[in-house]
């Protein structure tokens, strides 16, 4: 059997710098995942697939409505979970085999308040370390919610909830991760972070999810959901990656 994860940690796709500060300030933005000219139809896609979603699938929370299980929803977001870039930034964080968790759709409405400051994941967790990434399908700006993050926070030993009273306030070591539509963001689920106030007047739209140990447990059982149109459509690497 191949050695998947030896095979993508000795991969170069990662920039050097790029990896060295995923290490040292817990986040970074790839600019260009996704080439502008293919961000159209990509959009769309997006939209199409969270218009036809089921209820159950669907969750509509106070600022954002998430739509699950973005592996099933078409051939438009099969690039994303394996990502050569995203995978070697894995092996980096997580630093064992690995598997996807979770890959969903966000929108983030206008006029919403900001997000609490959290952690995904605790540190006792059979889940941690993990590996967030939110790809950018509108672009992400101070006005209309980007995420934001505290620096560094994923080597601090406390979490938001036992450090800080209002969890929604400004923490004054924040930065904002901004980036064009395509952009890529990918996070240690240890970094403090949330997205901000949506001032605007327009949604703003991502796809996101979670790399995890490989024996922790994964938020969506995607075997379970696997469909026969996606399934006949995977290549290896993916198979190894959703861990079917
Ligand atoms: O949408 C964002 O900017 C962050 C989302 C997030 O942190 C979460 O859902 O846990």
């Amino acid at each position: 059997m191949l050695d998947w994860f030896s095979t993508l940690a000795a991969g170069s796709e990662l920039p050097m710098d790029a990896a060295s500060e995923l290490q040292e300030r817990g986040f970074i933005v790839l600019p260009g995942a996704v080439p502008s000219e293919r961000m159209e139809r990509l959009a769309d896609a997006y939209t199409a697939a969270v218009a036809s979603a089921t209820d159950e699938d669907t969750r509509i929370g106070s600022t954002s409505t998430r739509v699950s299980d973005f592996v099933n929803r078409g051939a438009a977001f099969d690039d994303l979970y394996v990502f050569p870039p995203l995978l070697e930034a894995c092996c980096h964080v997580i630093g064992r085999p690995f598997k996807l968790s979770s890959l969903h759709a966000r929108t983030l409405r206008p006029h919403t308040s900001a997000q609490e400051l959290h952690v995904d994941v605790q540190r006792d967790s059979a889940d941690w370390p993990l590996l967030g990434f939110i790809l950018m399908i509108d672009e992400f700006r101070p006005d209309n919610g980007a995420t934001r993050f505290v620096p560094g926070s994923h080597r601090w030993p406390g979490n938001p909830e036992g450090t800080m009273s209002d969890l929604r306030a400004e923490h004054d070591q924040q930065v904002l991760a901004c980036g064009r539509a395509g952009s890529l963001l990918v996070f240690n689920g240890s970094a403090w972070h949330g997205h901000t106030e949506n001032t605007s007047s327009g949604p703003r739209r991502s796809l996101q999810g979670a790399f995890i140990p490989r024996d922790g447990r994964a938020a969506t059982d995607f075997a379970a959901r696997m469909q026969p149109e996606t399934r006949a459509r995977l290549g290896q690497l993916a198979r190894h990656v959703l861990a079917l």
